[in-house]
């Protein structure tokens, strides 16, 4: 199973290294075959070094340049970040990024060789549409992205279901990743509202590899409790 905690906006470089600490230490008493990967803010990604997998929220499709305000592969590499999301709703709605738009850093981070989480998700008038309007939007967001890469990961995000603590139900996900592991041979999460109460349930569900996990990710016990459940 895959374990992703996505910290968005929150933590620090000191809270993250702390963070990180108590995770290792709680996760090295029990030796367990999954992968467990943490996207800190960019001001804390080189907070660690040791088996989690250490990636970016975002970066700019470049190597460096004339791009302010943003860190490209230069910055990540020093750091030695190889992994990265992309196409997370909140950067599809607050920052704009259309599927073009998507597609094109997609493109480039795959040429660089990165690991892609790559994400999708249905608004809520979409899922109150149907199955066959979910899969239609579902497989319109993979427009543009090779999904034959071999580092590549998909992670199943309704917006509707991210930060409001209603998760989508076992038949919701369960039914969306058959349609999704039919057009795509990776591994393949499903994220929203994950936490401590729903994940066994979650995990258990065929078709999900694992989970990607926003809010209930941010307290370190928490998350710990989620892997070791
Ligand atoms: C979805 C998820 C993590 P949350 O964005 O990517 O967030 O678990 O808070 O719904």
């Amino acid at each position: 199973m895959i374990f992703a905690a996505n910290f968005k906006t929150n933590h620090t470089r000191a809270s993250t290294r702390t963070y990180l600490k108590v995770l290792s230490e709680k996760l090295s008493a029990k030796r367990t075959g999954d992968r467990v990967m943490v996207f800190p803010p960019a001001t804390a990604l080189d907070s660690y070094k040791g088996s989690f997998t250490i990636g970016a929220q975002n970066a700019y499709p470049a190597q460096n340049g004339a791009f302010t305000g943003e860190i490209g592969v230069e910055q990540l590499e020093e750091f030695g970040i190889k992994s990265i999301l992309i196409g997370h709703s909140e950067r599809r709605e607050y920052m704009k990024e259309d599927q073009e738009t998507v597609a094109a850093k997609y493109s480039f981070f795959m040429e660089q060789g990165f690991e892609i989480v790559y994400c999708i998700g249905e608004p809520l008038e979409v899922r109150e549409a149907g199955e066959k309007a979910v899969a239609d939007y579902l497989l319109a967001q993979f427009e543009g992205i090779d999904t034959a890469y071999e580092k590549l990961i998909v992670a199943y995000e309704p917006v509707w279901a991210i930060g409001t603590g209603r998760s989508a139900t076992v038949e919701e996900i369960s039914s969306t990743h058959a349609v999704l592991k039919q057009h795509v041979k990776r591994p393949l999460l499903y994220g929203g509202s994950v936490k401590p109460a729903n994940i066994r349930e979650i995990i258990s569900i065929d078709g999900v590899d694992g989970v990607l996990v926003g809010s209930a990710s941010l307290d370190v016990e928490s998350f710990s409790e989620m892997i070791l459940s």
